[in-house]
């Protein structure tokens, strides 16, 4: 297929704002009031703990019981967790470890790959788009390996210096992941696996990789405030064996234990627009430890750019569409351009 691809600069970027892992170091009594969210004490965090995301098998994938396991996983969470995916786990580990040396760096050597005005990639914050909103307790790198003709090796630290081949493998290795998961969620939709992977294909994927220092103050301040992905398939592993990711179900937010080895993966914004609201995409966060630093990567998989944003044409042959159909390049300007606002962007693609 042939690959279409813009340009990144100018999509839009984030504010600058104080980098929090320094403002963390200086032990400060009063936290800065821009990240105190009063609010979030209040909300309700299940202490069920039968609640569990469901867990799905790559192995056993393909035969029917498991495959309709996935498709309540989408269908009635939004989230799994996927065991035996063929990911190599020394990829993986090394991956970990090199985001966790880059981290440790002092700040005048991870700025090196900070963000430049108006793109989102590099090292820095997101969606920070007005004065006064309020921050997120945590700093970011990110980055985009896919289509590697976009590849920006600007922004990709040379320290550790294993760090740009390990994100390579780990890079490619996820894409084929998702491809053929995506298959069998399009045979659970009911559209044919072969032309929604085509969408794919060449892709892009982008890999944030978060750092959330610990917090005196982590009762009332938020690493990564609710959203929902605006992309279609996100595979998330935590770093360190601190946990914070928590999805909203029910009203509640609901902690996700991750299981050693296992990728954590959800469903996005463009999965339910696809799907025409038959997947629900599902709004989650990521809160603070008190003592200890966190530190996860979200690896994000969307259509490559010439892809229109909308329905299957196969999935409302009988019924309405409810969702607009745009470009796709609009629909990433629109997602840049947007503070996290639980499922706002979605609201808009509403029909
Ligand atoms: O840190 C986490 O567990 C959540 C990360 C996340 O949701 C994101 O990077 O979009």
């Amino acid at each position: 297929m042939e690959t279409e691809v813009l340009s990144r600069d100018g999509f839009g970027g984030s504010l600058p704002v104080e980098n929090v892992q320094a403002l963390a170091s200086k032990k400060l009594k009063d936290i800065p009031s821009r990240y105190i969210r009063p609010e979030v004490e209040f909300d309700v965090v299940s202490i069920d703990e039968s609640l569990k995301i469901p867990v799905i098998d790559m192995i056993t994938l393909g035969h029917d019981d498991e495959q309709r396991k996935l498709h309540l996983a989408c269908k009635q969470w939004g989230f799994f967790q996927l065991i035996n995916h063929g990911v190599r786990d020394e990829v993986i580990e090394k991956l970990k470890i090199d985001v966790q040396e880059f981290f440790k760096l002092p700040l005048e050597k991870k700025m090196a790959c900070a963000q430049l005005p108006n793109n989102i990639e590099g090292y820095g914050q997101a969606f920070v788009v007005s004065e006064n909103q309020k921050l997120d307790w945590g700093d970011m790198l990110f980055l985009y390996p896919l289509p590697m003709p976009l590849r920006n090796m600007r922004f990709w630290p040379t320290t550790p210096n294993s760090f740009r081949e390990t994100l390579d493998k780990y890079s490619m290795e996820l894409q084929k992941v998702t491809i053929h998961l995506l298959m069998l969620i399009a045979k659970n939709l009911g559209t044919d696996p072969e032309s929604l992977a085509s969408f794919f294909e060449d892709g892009t994927q982008g890999i944030r990789m978060n750092y959330y220092p610990p917090c005196a103050e982590a009762s009332r301040v938020i690493g990564l405030a609710s959203h929902s992905d605006a992309t279609a398939l996100t595979l998330l592993i935590q770093v360190n064996d601190v946990e914070g990711l928590q999805i909203k179900k029910n009203g509640e937010w609901v902690p996700v234990k991750p299981i050693p080895g296992a990728f954590i993966i959800n469903i996005g914004d463009v999965i339910e627009i696809m799907s025409n609201g038959e997947y629900k995409s599902i709004e989650h966060r990521a809160v603070i430890n008190p003592d200890k630093e966190r530190l996860s990567i979200a690896a994000f998989h969307s259509p490559n750019v010439s892809t229109k944003i909308g329905p299957l044409p196969d999935l409302v042959k009988t019924s309405k569409a409810g969702y607009r159909t745009i470009p796709h390049e609009e629909f990433v300007r629109l997602t840049i351009s947007s503070r996290l606002d639980g499922k706002g962007l979605l609201d808009q693609m509403k029909l």
